[in-house]
């Protein structure tokens, strides 16, 4: 457990911890001549084999208030210190408004140098306090009277302390390793050390670490953990980490160690504001003071919908969901309040929508799994479950997603949580663009996936709309012939004597991979008139069964997707494709060569630029003639998606 002190300059803070460890923690010289704490300062009391008490000792000035709210950021208990003679004063007032804010539900008051007062003097400053701290954590907290000068009291804290701490469960263990930096400094000899307390998971000597926000790999060479050299420190200890490949220049108070699972920078996180009942009012777009655990810089703050703001960061930082932060004013003269991040990668647009707005409020739930049920029923375009994970720091984000009651999906590429509401939405949407796109173009039996996302899903991610689509190809809602979608009830099949000719024509054209025959030539071999071979072969053609390069020539899918590849190449070797280039490479005509380019550039696989041409990434072709699989092999082996089973 540790604990934070807290109170106004000189009601005796830095002398409870030394009455209570032996240490001496305002360690600077100038702390020393000024007679007050400027730092944080750091001491530990052992208490038997498995427990250790941390302090973090803050200093009580009003200018150091930045530097208190550091140190109280990682703390699990609060001893909140007055000074008999003075009684409450306005650091008292701040540090009790900030250990709210930032959540902190434990604490014990400490009425301190008693014997410079008398017994009714006590009497009356222990009422002053009691009656302002009704209506926090700290009311009903035990209150000792105690003086470091002459010893008396300080026994009786520290018997309770010693009890608090043995039977102090931790609630924040939970996700993976992240550690707020309060200092970093270098010891001759051994390199760079960081100090703070890790919010969640543990360290190993030996571990790869991410420092965030500034994304830096770092490897811990050695750790203490509470002030004793470890193997491993866990959550709630306060931890020094040695670090190799980094200069201490490079981590600074207010940075994380974290694994590199977790690693983010933000500059705007979006969250709930709570402003205290005492009239405090942040005008919108005022400039405030931020502070999120031991990091602070400047920001504004835009109000988004009641108590739900988005803090717009002077610099960059990292936040986790869940994680509070504090406001103070533009002259950091006041705590003004604060909040609880919501999402530290806030979308940049539409920050207002009401489906924006509607996840914020998802987010508020209290569990993860609260969360991510309440999110994936408002998302109308599904629940990035690995972002989810990553900014909320949760761990079995994937096993949560798959036993809610939606749509679980996962592709090599993406995991996504859908409700069902969502989902029905997305496959409405499909279908009405099929529909629409069959109404308009009767001849045409349908259109491709990218086009179909484009239409009806633009926002979607594309591994999701995949995976959609595959669903309902699944269970019968479209029908995919040679990479068309169209409704089942959609058909522009070939009539009989079209489908034997077109058959009869196939094996032709395979024959003659880069040099089909003409439609001529085929109607002579086939004995059919050349109208009617040639209206086949278009219709052929709208189905995606052949390509019409020119009107009277068609290509076999397999001869284009191999002349696509050989351009794919020369781009690869020359930069460009030229036309002579294309021609040496495939041995067929100059003519022909640049009617198949030409034929490329119609249907979007390549542009051309002057002479050559380039091949346009994002086509259907690019990424089939730059894949050494088969695209048919791909789609067939990528997305699972599963409807979990009602919890
Ligand atoms: N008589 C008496 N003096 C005390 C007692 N505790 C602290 N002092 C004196 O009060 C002064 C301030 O004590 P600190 O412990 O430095 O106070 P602090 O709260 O740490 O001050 P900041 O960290 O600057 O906010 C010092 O001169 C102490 O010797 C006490 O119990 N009795
Ligand atoms: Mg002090």
């Amino acid at each position: 457990m540790i604990v934070g002190t807290a109170g106004h300059i000189d009601h005796g803070k830095t002398s409870l911890v030394r009455a209570l460890t032996g240490v001496d923690t305002d360690r600077l010289p100038e702390e020393r001549a000024r007679g007050i704490s400027i730092d944080l300062g750091y001491a530990y009391l052992s208490i038997d084999e498995a427990h250790t008490l941390g302090f973090v000792d803050v200093p009580g000035h009003e200018k150091f208030v930045h530097t208190m709210l550091a140190g109280a950021t990682g703390i699990d208990f609060a001893l909140l210190v007055v000074a008999a003679d003075d009684g409450v004063m306005p650091q008292t007032r701040e540090h009790l408004a900030i250990t709210s804010i930032l959540g902190i539900c434990s604490g014990a008051i400490a009425i301190t140098k008693i014997d410079t007062v008398g017994a009714a003097r006590v009497a009356e400053c222990e009422r002053q306090v009691r009656a302002l701290v009704v209506g926090t954590a700290l009311e009903g907290a035990p209150a000792f009277a105690v003086s470091s000068r002459t010893g008396e009291g300080v026994a009786a804290l520290d018997a309770f302390l010693r009890d608090v701490a043995v039977g102090f469960a931790r609630t924040r263990s939970a996700g993976l390793f992240r550690l707020a930096v309060d200092r970093s400094f270098t010891l001759p000899g051994v390199g760079t050390i960081v100090t703070g307390t890790v919010y969640s998971g543990e360290v190993h000597v030996g571990d790869r670490m991410t420092v965030a926000p500034a994304g830096l790999a770092v490897r811990v060479r050695g750790l203490h953990a509470q002030g004793k050299r470890a193997e491993v420190a866990i959550a709630g200890q306060r931890c020094a980490l040695n670090l190799a490949q980094v200069s201490r220049d490079d981590i600074r108070r207010g940075d994380w160690i974290v694994d590199p699972l977790i690693a983010l920078s933000t500059d705007r996180f979006d969250a709930t504001l709570e402003l205290p009942a005492d009239g405090a009012r942040v005008p919108p777009g005022s400039e405030v003071h931020v502070h999120v655990a031991a990091a602070h810089t400047t920001g504004r703050i835009v109000p988004l919908a009641d108590g739900l703001v988005q803090v717009v960061l002077r610099g960059p930082l990292a936040c986790w969901r869940g994680d509070r932060f504090v406001v103070r004013d533009a002259s950091a003269t006041r705590t003004l309040g604060g909040g609880t991040v919501l999402d530290p990668l806030p979308p940049l647009r539409y920050r207002r929508a009401v489906a924006r707005l509607a996840a914020l409020r998802a987010l508020q739930s209290l569990s993860p799994r609260a969360q991510l049920a309440a999110l994936a029923d408002a998302a109308i375009n599904g629940v990035d479950v690995r972002e989810f994970a990553r900014t909320g720091n949760v761990l079995d984000a994937s096993r949560l997603a798959a036993s809610l009651a939606a749509r679980h999906v996962v592709t090599a590429h993406c995991e996504f949580a859908v409700g069902d509401g969502a989902w029905n939405n997305l496959i409405a949407a499909a279908i009405s663009a099929l529909d629409a796109f069959h109404r308009e173009h009767a001849d045409l039996l349908g259109m491709d996936r990218s086009r179909l996302r484009r239409i009806a899903f633009p926002k979607l991610d594309a591994g999701l709309s995949g995976a959609l689509v595959d669903t309902m190809i699944a269970e019968g809602l479209v029908c995919e012939s040679a990479g068309i979608l169209h409704l089942p009830g959609h058909d522009n099949a070939l009539t009989g004597q079209e489908r034997a000719l077109v058959d009869a024509a196939i094996p032709r054209l395979l024959q003659r991979r880069f040099d089909p025959p003409w439609v001529r030539d085929l109607a002579q071999d086939l004995r059919s008139p050349e109208a009617v071979m040639r209206g086949a072969l278009i219709r052929a053609a709208k189905r995606g069964e052949l390509h019409q390069v020119v009107r009277d020539l068609f290509y076999h899918p397999g001869a284009i997707d191999e002349l696509a590849r050989r351009a794919f190449e020369l781009e690869h070797e020359h930069g460009e494709v030229l036309a002579a280039a294309f021609r040496d490479r495939t041995g067929i005509g100059r003519k022909r060569a640049i009617q198949i380019l030409e034929y490329f550039d119609r249907i979007g696989y390549t542009r051309r630029i002057r002479d050559g041409r380039t091949i346009r990434a994002g086509s259907p072709f690019a990424a089939k003639a730059c894949s050494p699989v088969p695209l048919a092999a791909e789609a067939r082996s990528a997305p699972g998606v599963t409807a979990a089973p009602a919890p």
